[in-house]
């Protein structure tokens, strides 16, 4: 079978660590190319794996080099280079947010209805998570009853000084929107963002935590406490409550030390340590997808869908009250 020869738009964190997990398998694909603003940042990158570097994302794309095309720029950038991957009849994985606008989204989304395939997955790498996947199963058995609630929480250690209260939406929020719309199978009807007293620990002119509440279209009602400073280390957690049983996310099972009259556990730092499992297996997951040719997992229907969730909680976050999303109806394209 003819390599598939992959090239990533943006070598910062993500795209780094996505690069290094599909260069770490011999696989039928292959990360051939790359492209970054930061030219030093690209060079660095195609120095250690022996990968082109292209001067500009657009370039990228267009090269007859380059079967698949993974976007791990800025969110800003996004929605550019996936109608243009779409325009070339290219697959193309897109980290989280699709697009930083539901307009955006959705002209994706029509580009895709147009070309009457899909092309994109994007990068709600919960999805992949096993422990997730667990407790999915446990609620899909329908052994809990119907859901009535559920409680999460998704608590960063400690972020940037430039992170805005904004950032705890679509940065953060933005992943407890998808997997309870993935998990539940509903999506969310409403929303609206409460702004406990900040945290000491928060930066300037900030709300660190936000509280979310998510009604979903059969009446489940969710609540979300996105803390981009919580101090202690990274966590999420999720307690759904169902008719005949409650049902926990799984934790890590953290290292214990027990010592002089203690017991610590050691909590991981950031994201990566958690999802590291999760990041694997969603690219694997796009690279199996190339060999079979169709697309696969979080498509631009749910980019879009959780745009039109964030957008809502940003009103709701700035402007106060509850917030209908407005919801659309999945286009046949995007039933799986
Ligand atoms: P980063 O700042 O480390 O890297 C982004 C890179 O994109 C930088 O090197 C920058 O120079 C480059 N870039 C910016 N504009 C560009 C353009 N127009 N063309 C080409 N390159 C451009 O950021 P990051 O943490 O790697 O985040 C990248 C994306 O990944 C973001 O969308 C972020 O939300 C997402 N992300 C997702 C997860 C997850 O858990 N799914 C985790 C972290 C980041
Ligand atoms: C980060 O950008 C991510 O996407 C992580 O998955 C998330 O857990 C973290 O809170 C974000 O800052």
């Amino acid at each position: 079978m003819k390599c598939i020869r992959i090239g990533f738009i943006g070598t910062g964190f993500q795209g780094r660590d996505l690069i290094r997990r599909l260069a770490e398998k011999e696989s039928y694909v292959k990360v051939t190319a790359v492209s970054d603003i930061d030219r030093e940042s690209a060079q660095e990158t195609a120095d250690l794996y022996g990968l082109k570097v292209y001067a500009t994302g657009q370039e990228l794309i267009a090269s007859q080099e380059v079967d698949a095309v993974a976007v791990t720029s800025w969110g800003e950038t996004h929605e550019e280079y996936v109608l243009q991957a779409i325009a070339h009849n290219k697959p193309v994985f897109c980290e989280k947010p699709l697009a930083t606008t539901r307009e955006g989204c959705m002209k994706i989304v029509k580009a895709e209805l147009d070309a009457g395939k899909k092309y994109v997955q994007v990068g709600f790498m919960r999805r992949f998570d096993r422990r997730y996947q667990d407790l999915k199963k446990v609620l899909d058995s329908k052994e809990a009853g119907n859901i009535l609630l559920m409680h999460c929480a998704h608590r960063n250690k400690e972020v940037g000084a430039t992170y805005t209260s904004d950032m705890v939406v679509t940065d953060m929020m933005v992943h407890e929107i998808d997997i309870v719309r993935w998990l539940t199978g509903k999506e969310i009807m409403a929303v609206q963002i409460l702004k406990p007293k900040s945290s000491i620990h928060a930066n300037q002119n900030t709300n660190f935590p936000l509280y979310g509440i998510f009604e979903l279209e059969d009446g489940t009602i969710v609540d979300v406490e996105a803390n981009a400073a919580a101090y202690f280390g990274y966590e999420v957690t999720c307690e759904v409550v169902g008719e005949n049983a409650v049902v926990s996310l799984p934790q890590m099972n953290p290292v214990t030390v027990k010592a002089k009259n203690k017991k610590e556990e050691f909590l991981p730092s950031l994201w990566t340590e958690r999802f590291d499992q999760a990041y694997e297996d969603e690219i694997l997951a796009w690279a199996e997808s190339l060999k079979k040719g169709k697309a696969d997992g979080p498509d631009s229907f749910d980019g879009y869908m959780a745009a039109v969730c964030t957008d809502a909680c940003l009103q709701s976050l700035h402007e106060g009250g509850r917030i209908l999303t407005d919801k659309m109806e999945r286009p046949n394209l995007f039933i799986k």
